[in-house]
């Protein structure tokens, strides 16, 4: 029997440096890409935000996840939510500022934020597919009070790629988590979105400061031609 030949995908152009993953130790982590954030009505909307640039990025999340999916990559979604006697939401997160409308509220989209209402989920375009693995998370980080960790090393992944939103708030938070757990990570810049244009580049910029000192950047289209080729490599090796 012979082994299979490890997938080095290769990302020469990515910030600050070039950077490669084995796409079996990888896994594309989409945060919270649901309708609370991305929809009018939703906890996003209560904070007073504008969602239009989450909105705008939709079809580029869907199209990073064609590929890695097409790559046989392995995809965890996150979601931000609680469940809905509110136990794991503190009262320091529930009473902070002034919503419209505070989680386990409820809106035109249901209770805010709270796991199985219809703002909770993650929007259809993005929807997690049958093999995939969902991570409801009470804080910002996914990290924190889930399992995600665990599944991870279960699964030897070593490499991270993130998109999602917000990119400051989950996402920021959650590759830092990941990065002082020791996984190589890397943020698609343009599968991430803020309602705070000036706080997502501020983001990319400083995650990427200090030699990579939380991790890399690179755009969904290097990402998707970076796989294509990957793909067709062994293929072109083969005498
Ligand atoms: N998912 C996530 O980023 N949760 C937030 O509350 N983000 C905000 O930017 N408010």
């Amino acid at each position: 029997m012979s082994a299979r030949p490890e997938i080095l995908v290769e990302l020469p152009a990515a910030q600050p440096f070039a950077w490669r993953f084995p796409l079996e130790r990888s896994a594309l982590v989409v945060i919270d890409m649901q309708r609370d954030f991305v929809e009018p009505g939703g906890f996003g909307e209560s904070l007073g935000n504008d969602v239009r640039p989450l909105q705008a990025i939709v079809p580029t999340v869907r199209a990073l996840l064609d590929a890695w999916r097409a790559a046989g990559g392995f995809v965890v979604h996150t979601r931000e939510g609680h469940a809905p006697d509110l136990h794991d939401c503190p009262p320091a997160k529930r009473n902070r500022g002034a919503p419209r409308l505070r989680i386990g509220d409820a809106g035109p989209m249901g209770r805010i934020l709270v796991i199985g209402e219809p703002g909770h989920a993650i929007v259809p375009a993005l929807a997690p597919q049958a093999g995939e693995l969902v991570i409801d998370k009470p804080g910002k980080g996914a990290f924190h009070a889930t399992p995600l960790q665990a599944e991870l090393q279960r699964r030897g992944i070593s490499h991270l790629v993130f998109a999602g939103v917000t990119t400051e708030v989950c996402v920021q938070t959650s590759m830092r988590e990941a990065n002082d757990r020791g996984y190589e990570c890397l943020l698609v810049e343009d599968a991430t979105a803020s309602y705070f244009p000036a706080f997502k580049a501020a983001t990319l910029a400083m995650l990427t400061a200090q030699g990579g000192i939380v991790g890399w950047t690179a755009p969904t289209a290097a990402l998707t031609g970076a796989l294509a080729a990957a793909a067709r490599r062994p293929l072109e090796e083969t005498p």
